[in-house]
C-alpha cells in the first residue's frame, strides 16, 4: 500500500525554494531513510496526521520533548492561561523559579540553574562556564555523541552530522576544533591517554551519559564512575548533557538511574514540553560564575519567558503524577520485546537497546558500544523497514543513528498496533 502523499511533495518542493533543503533542522528532510518528508498539519497524543491526512503513531515526539505526547489538555491548557497574559516580559517572573524548583525536585544534584532556548545554548554555555571555572581551554566529548550545533561541538558528532555522513562541519575554524578532543565511547582508556597527553589543560569532559546521537548506546557497567573518578583526580568538570536522557531514562535522568553527581548538567526538550527551551545547571559554587552574579556572560532574550516557563511546568506536574514512571517502563518494555521478537520470526538480525523511554532498533548482529560498533550498521536495510513502518502508520526517528521516543499516551493498543506493523514490515524486507 504505498501512501497518498501529493501534499507532502508538493509543500516540500515550495519548502525547497525558501529553505535550504526544505527543512529548518537537516534529519527531518528524510535524506538518511531516501525520501519524501511528510508535512505535518497536526498531532494529538501518540498521534501526527500529515496534510494528506495519513495519521500516524509518533515515535520522534518533536525529537523527545513530547513526554506527555501531542497537544495534552493540561500543557495547552497552561500555554492559553499563559499566553493571555502575554508570551515574554524581558524581566524575572515567578515561574523561572518554580520551574526551577521543580526541576531540583527530580534532580537534587542541581543546586542551581540558568534557563536557555536550546540545548545547543545549554551545552555551549556549560562548556564556557567549565573553561572560566578551571581556567583550562580544553574539552573532552565522544565520537558519536551530538551537544548541538556550536562550533566547538561539531567534531566527529552524531545526530545529524553522523546522519548524513559530515566528516565534521565546514565554518569551524582549525584553532577552535583544537581543543576539543575526541574520545571513545565508553573506553575508559582512550580518556585517560588524553588527559596524560594534556595535562592540566582539560577544563572538562561532556557526555551523553546515555548516548542517544548514534542511536541508544548505554553506558558499559563502570564507565560512568571511571569518568566521574578521572574527572575528580585531574581536577576537571563531568558535565552531563542531558538534553535527551532527562527525564527519558529515568524521571530524575541518568544522574539518578545511575548514581553519578555530575558537576555540571545540560536539559531540554521535556522542561520546555513542546516550546523552546535548554538549561544548564549544577554545583552553587560553579553556577555563581555566572553573570551577573559572576564574571561568566551568557544572556537571551527569551531565556526564561512565562510561556515556556508554563508549558515546562505543566509537563512535570504531569509526571509527578504517580505511577507515571511505572506506565512509561511497562510500554516502552512491551514496545522492545514486541519489535525484538517481530524481527526474530522475520529473521531479521537486529540489535535493540533501551533506557528507559528511549530505544534504537539497528540493524547489525553486532553489539552497539561505541561509534566504531554502530556505524557498520545495515542503512540501507533501517531505510527500507523506515519506510513500511511509515505505510503502516508508524512514525519511526528517519535515521538509524538516532533515538525512538514513547509518551504517557502511548498505550497498550498504541504498542500492539506498532508490533503489528514491525511484523509485516520485518516479513516484507
Ligand atoms: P537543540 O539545540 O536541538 O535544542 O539541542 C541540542 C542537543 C544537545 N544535546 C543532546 C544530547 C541532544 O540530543 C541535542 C539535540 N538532539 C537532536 C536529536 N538527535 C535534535 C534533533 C535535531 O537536531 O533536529
Amino acid at each position: 500500500m504505498t501512501l497518498k502523499m501529493e501534499k507532502s511533495i508538493q509543500f516540500f518542493r515550495d519548502a525547497q525554494v525558501l529553505l535550504p533543503g526544505g527543512v529548518d533542522s537537516p534529519v527531518r528532510a528524510f535524506r538518511a531513510v531516501g525520501g519524501q518528508p511528510l508535512f505535518i498539519d497536526r498531532g494529538e497524543g501518540a498521534f501526527l496526521y500529515d496534510v494528506d491526512g495519513n495519521r500516524y503513531i509518533d515515535y520522534v515526539l518533536s525529537w523527545g520533548p513530547l513526554i506527555a505526547g501531542h497537544a495534552h489538555p493540561k500543557v495547552v491548557e497552561a500555554i492559553q492561561q499563559q499566553a493571555v497574559k502575554g508570551t515574554s516580559y524581558g524581566a524575572p517572573s515567578p515561574l523561572e523559579t518554580e520551574l526551577a524548583q521543580s526541576i531540583m525536585d527530580f534532580m537534587p544534584n542541581i543546586e542551581m540553574i540558568r534557563f536557555v532556548n536550546s540545548g545547543t545554548e545549554a551545552t555551549m554555555s556549560a562548556l564556557r562556564l567549565a573553561r572560566a571555572y578551571t581556567k583550562r581551554d580544553k574539552i573532552i566529548k565522544f565520537e558519536g555523541c551530538y551537544h548541538g550545533h556550536a562550533d566547538m561541538l561539531l567534531v566527529q558528532a552524531g545526530s545529524g552530522v553522523a546522519t548524513l555522513g559530515l566528516p565534521d562541519s565546514p565554518g569551524v575554524p582549525a584553532a577552535t576544533a583544537a581543543d576539543t578532543l575526541v574520545a571513545i565511547y565508553n573506553d575508559l582508556d582512550s580518556v585517560e591517554a588524553l588527559f596524560k597527553k594534556y595535562p592540566g589543560q582539560v577544563a572538562a569532559i561532556i557526555i551523553e551519559p546515555v548516548a542517544g546521537n548514534m542511536g541508544v548506546v548505554p553506558p558499559v557497567p563502570g564507565f560512568l564512575e571511571g569518568l566521574r573518578s578521572l574527572t575528580a583526580q585531574h581536577t576537571a568538570l563531568l558535565i552531563f548533557d542531558e538534553v535527551m536522557t532527562g527525564f527519558r531514562v529515568h524521571l530524575g535522568g541518568a544522574q539518578k538511574l545511575y548514581d553519578i553527581q555530575p558537576d555540571l548538567t545540560t536539559l531540554g526538550k521535556v522542561i520546555g514540553g513542546g516550546l523552546p527551551v535548554g538549561a544548564y545547571g549544577g554545583k552553587r559554587e560553579i553556577m555563581q560564575m555566572v553573570a551577573p552574579a559572576g564574571p561568566m556572560y551568557q544572556a537571551g532574550t527569551l531565556a526564561g519567558n512565562p510561556l515556556t516557563m508554563s508549558a515546562g511546568i505543566a509537563t512535570l506536574n504531569l509526571l509527578k503524577a504517580p505511577g507515571t514512571w511505572q506506565k512509561l517502563e511497562k510500554a516502552a518494555a512491551a514496545l522492545e520485546t514486541g519489535i525484538a521478537s517481530a524481527a526474530k520470526k522475520a529473521s531479521v538480525p537486529v540489535r535493540q537497546t533501551r533506557v528507559g523511554t528511549m530505544f534504537t532498533t539497528f540493524f547489525s548482529e553486532t553489539e552497539p558500544k561505541d561509534w566504531s560498533t554502530v556505524k557498520i550498521a545495515d542503512k540501507v536495510r533501517f531505510g527500507k523497514f523506515f519506510q513500511k513502518m511509515l505505510e503502516n502508520g508508524v512514525y519511526l526517528a528517519p535515521s538509524q543513528f538516532e533515538a525512538g521516543f514513547l509518551s504517557t499516551v502511548h498505550d497498550e493498543a498504541v504498542i500492539a498496533h506498532t508490533v503489528e506493523a514491525a511484523e509485516i514490515s520485518f516479513q516484507s524486507l
